[in-house]
């Protein structure tokens, strides 16, 4: 019989022998199944079964330890959870994973196979989703009480796949044969309500009270996923609502004999946690999605409350000591004027102690400075939807013009008219972002850059009103899950050359610096990378048949697809380059793969047309033999967080070349350095704090820095000159006219080159093109020097430890949530 060996799971107490025996036990009690003819589904479900046993121990501790101890939470409000697949991240938080892979083996099972068996939780767009993710990771290995609200969508984020280099939408349905992380809990069943009117009424002493007779019930029941900390730490909650049709109000409309109409309402009431909204910063403006915003709100909210009243009965004086409520970007903030009606409306409390109690429990995170993604919603719907919301959201919007902003600027219309959370014109809208920072004790951008920005050009005013609101929490992503289990070949060198604790304190990778110039350790690191190449490589001939060379330089652009992230200037670039070879057979330059894989928002236009360019292109290069493998382009499809986790270990080169100033942070850039790949990026987003930690010869930067954006703009920016002034760009945007790549289709490319052109170029693609060819021949002859890149690589991994989400989060806690761990 064979010990568990790591100490993880000596705490734990269980023996590779006892998960065998409770894998087994689990394919024939939950599974139905037995060992001589189960499926990979059904080990894998049974797999999940055995962990869950430590799971569900650790949940049931940590929620009883947090109840006897009444301890302050913070409560992350969030529309968007990317959380990936959890089976190995589960077993590498609760230090199972080598002795699973044991069990497994020892029953001739492999562990790959049964991770493939996993779907992908992907109930989110992109980095605010996984920023999500990778927070309530770092929460619970921290010990940090919290519970992540959400919506449990049917559908996550759509499969994409290409037809002729097309992008096409398939549904994602993560839980058609049922979740094993996932429990259901009726017991917290919540109600909430929608649409109908108001009532103004008089109580016997003539006070007036505001009722809202709602024109719909929904029901919001609550799964929730356990939260595995790292190493026998805490077991938080995500807590997911679904929607259903209330029974009572269903019961009416049936006993009135309307089953048909009961039958309906049932398909709208379950539509609101139907989908998922596949746009990533852009506002979808939709009815139905300001329904989902408040149906989760409203149901988190009085999660809360019942919960705060388990302890505190009716005295509410303590609510702000034991509440905060984390607003993940504008999406929740509906949120503010909820709990003002559960307090003045339902709590019969007055309105200046109801706002006082808001305001120390709310705080909201800025994601974007993008026009197109800040939320705004029309008065006239959320009359409709809302109608006791709309007449909160006025009051609290008189006070704060006459109590903040006349005091402050007295008479002064034209603040009034910027500041009011009510945009006045045809349409009177609802800013959500002012909503957000009024009702809210801080707000906080997501890196250095951009928090300045958020201060200087978004609300500067409420700067003025409230110095002390503003802050900065620069992101950060947990290591666990985009080290650890992600590469295992690099954790074991780390773990050798700087000891086991870097998962929980990644500053100690600093200490890989003193080897950064040791052969011995340089051939190491890159003998990995060329080993996750070489796996990266089978991979994407199995899901694109297209074959790479492993030893070309693996240059990898992930993210949505957006132009400000500029996918298109990559292209061009890679089109510049094959020009230059058709030019010169024999072009000088390192063999390259360029590694693209992003969804673009089904309605966003232009988004889907770069990434048909960038599948013709492919096509075309990959294919021409005058190339000789120096070029390759690969599109990698249906790109999300399982694929990432192949990918990332396997970069040399990490693509972050936004136009300043419009990446609020990023995260893959984070992501990608860590795993040892070298930066080409423009001075943006957590780039900036990227180049100051690994330091200047260990990233390319290029381009136009934020100032120099808003002087070009200021000055007037002729796209077209650049057009006619280099005569690189010039070729290339004339060939995506013709139909070279597009045989028979001519023009078929050149909405591409329409939008940087007569589209004016918003995102200065032009502008710093001629930069980032530079910055990409610097890529090629650091290459050359293979001592030199090894350095390079080894201390982006070195240098980045402050990226981890722990600091993220303990920079939450110190500048916002205030918390205090409980150790289980
Ligand atoms: O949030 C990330 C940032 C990233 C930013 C992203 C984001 C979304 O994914 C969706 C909406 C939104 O407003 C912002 O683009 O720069 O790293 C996490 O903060």
């Amino acid at each position: 019989m064979k010990k568990a060996t790591s100490p993880q799971a000596a705490a734990t107490g269980a023996t590779t022998e006892q998960l065998k025996q409770n894998i087994i036990k689990h394919l024939h009690s939950s599974l139905g199944t037995d060992v001589n003819k189960a499926s990979s589904q059904a080990w894998w479900r049974a797999t999940c079964a055995a962990v869950n046993e430590q799971v569900f121990d650790g949940l049931r501790n940590t929620q009883r330890t947090h109840y006897q101890q009444d301890t302050r939470a913070l409560h992350y409000f969030s529309l968007e959870y990317l959380m990936g697949r959890l089976f190995s991240n589960n077993l590498h938080n609760l230090g199972l994973f080598e002795q699973a892979k044991l069990a497994l083996a020892e029953l001739g099972i492999k562990i790959a196979d049964l991770e493939d068996q996993e779907e992908d939780m992907a109930l989110g767009n992109g980095g605010l989703g996984r920023l999500a993710a990778c927070f309530i990771d770092s929460l619970a290995t921290l010990n940090y009480p919290a519970v992540g609200y959400g919506i449990h969508y049917e559908h996550g984020l759509f499969k994409q796949s290409f037809q002729d280099g097309r992008q096409i939408e398939r549904p994602d349905s993560w839980r058609e044969y049922a979740n094993p992380w996932e429990i259901c809990r009726p017991e917290s069943v919540q109600e909430i309500s929608v649409y109908g009117y108001v009532e103004t009424v008089y109580d016997l002493q003539g006070l007036m009270k505001k009722v809202w007779h709602p024109g719909r019930i929904i029901k919001g029941v609550p799964w929730d996923i356990p939260v595995v900390g790292y190493n026998g730490s805490s077991v938080n909650v995500l807590r997911l609502w679904e929607s259903r049709a209330s029974d009572f109000f269903n019961w009416d409309v049936f006993n009135s004999g309307g089953y048909i109409d009961a039958a309906r309402e049932n398909i709208e009431a379950e539509t609101i946690s139907k989908v998922l909204y596949p746009n990533d910063e852009t506002d979808a403006g939709k009815e139905l999605r300001l329904i989902q915003q408040y149906f989760f709100c409203s149901c988190s909210l009085k999660d809360i409350i019942r919960r705060y009243k388990r302890a505190h009965g009716d005295d509410w004086s303590k609510f702000p000591q034991q509440v905060v409520i984390q607003l993940n970007d504008t999406h929740p903030a509906v949120a503010i004027p909820e709990l003002m009606r559960i307090l003045v409306d339902r709590a019969d409390m007055n309105w200046d102690d109801a706002w006082a109690l808001c305001q120390q429990v709310f705080a909201y995170t800025n994601h974007t400075l993008l026009p197109e993604a800040l939320e705004r919603w029309p008065v006239r719907l959320f009359e409709k939807v809302l109608p006791r919301h709309i007449e909160i959201i006025y009051e609290i919007n008189r006070r704060f013009l006459a109590e903040q902003v006349d005091v402050l600027w007295p008479g002064d219309h034209a603040k009034k008219r910027k500041l009011s959370i009510i945009e006045e014109g045809d349409e009177p809208m609802v800013r959500m972002g002012h909503l957000s920072v009024v009702g809210s004790f801080k707000v906080n951008g997501v890196a250095e850059i951009h928090s300045k920005l958020v201060q200087s050009d978004l609300f500067p005013e409420m700067v003025a009103l409230w110095p002390d609101k503003f802050t900065n929490v620069t992101n950060g992503v947990t290591p666990r899950r985009w080290l650890k289990a992600c590469n295992p070949r690099l954790s074991k060198l780390l773990d050798e050359k700087v000891g086991t604790g870097w998962p929980v304190n990644l500053k100690l990778l600093s200490k890989l610096a003193d080897y950064a110039d040791d052969p011995q350790v340089q051939d190491s690191f890159m003998a990995i990378k060329q080993q996750n190449k070489a796996d990266l490589a089978k991979e994407i001939k199995k899901l694109t048949r297209i074959d790479i060379d492993p030893t070309a330089i693996f240059d990898i652009q992930i993210k949505r697809l957006h132009e400000y992230k500029r996918q298109h200037l990559n292209l061009l670039h890679i089109l510049a380059l094959y020009r230059r070879i058709l030019q010169n057979p024999d072009y000088d330059m390192v063999p390259r793969v360029f590694i693209f894989g992003a969804k673009a928002a089904p309605g966003y236009k232009l988004a889907k047309e770069i990434i048909y360019a960038i599948n013709k292109i492919a096509d075309k290069i990959n294919n021409d033999k005058r190339v000789k493998n120096r070029l390759k382009v690969v599109f990698m499809p249906n790109y999300r967080v399982t694929l990432a986790e192949k990918l990332i270990p396997a970069a040399d080169v990490s693509e972050q070349i936004s136009t300043a100033g419009k990446e609020a942070s990023g995260t893959g850039n984070m992501k990608l350095a860590l795993n040892g790949a070298v930066t080409v990026g423009t001075l943006d987003g957590a780039n900036i704090e990227i180049a100051e930690e690994v330091g200047s010869d260990n990233i390319a930067i290029f381009g136009l820095t934020v100032d120099e954006v808003k002087a070009l703009h200021a000055s007037g920016y002729h796209s077209h000159e650049y057009y006619h002034n280099n005569p690189e760009i010039k070729a290339v945007l004339d060939w995506l006219e013709t139909d070279y790549f597009t045989p028979g289709k001519p023009g078929e490319l050149s909405a591409i080159k329409h939008s940087l052109l007569e589209g004016g170029d918003p995102y200065l693609v032009l502008a710093d093109f001629e930069s980032y060819a530079k910055a990409q021949q610097l890529i090629d002859s650091w290459y050359r020097d293979k001592a030199g890149w090894a350095k390079k690589a080894i201390l982006n991994t070195a240098l980045v430890g402050k990226f981890t989400s722990d600091r993220s989060i303990e920079d939450y806690v110190s500048k916002v949530w205030q918390l205090t761990p409980c150790k289980i």
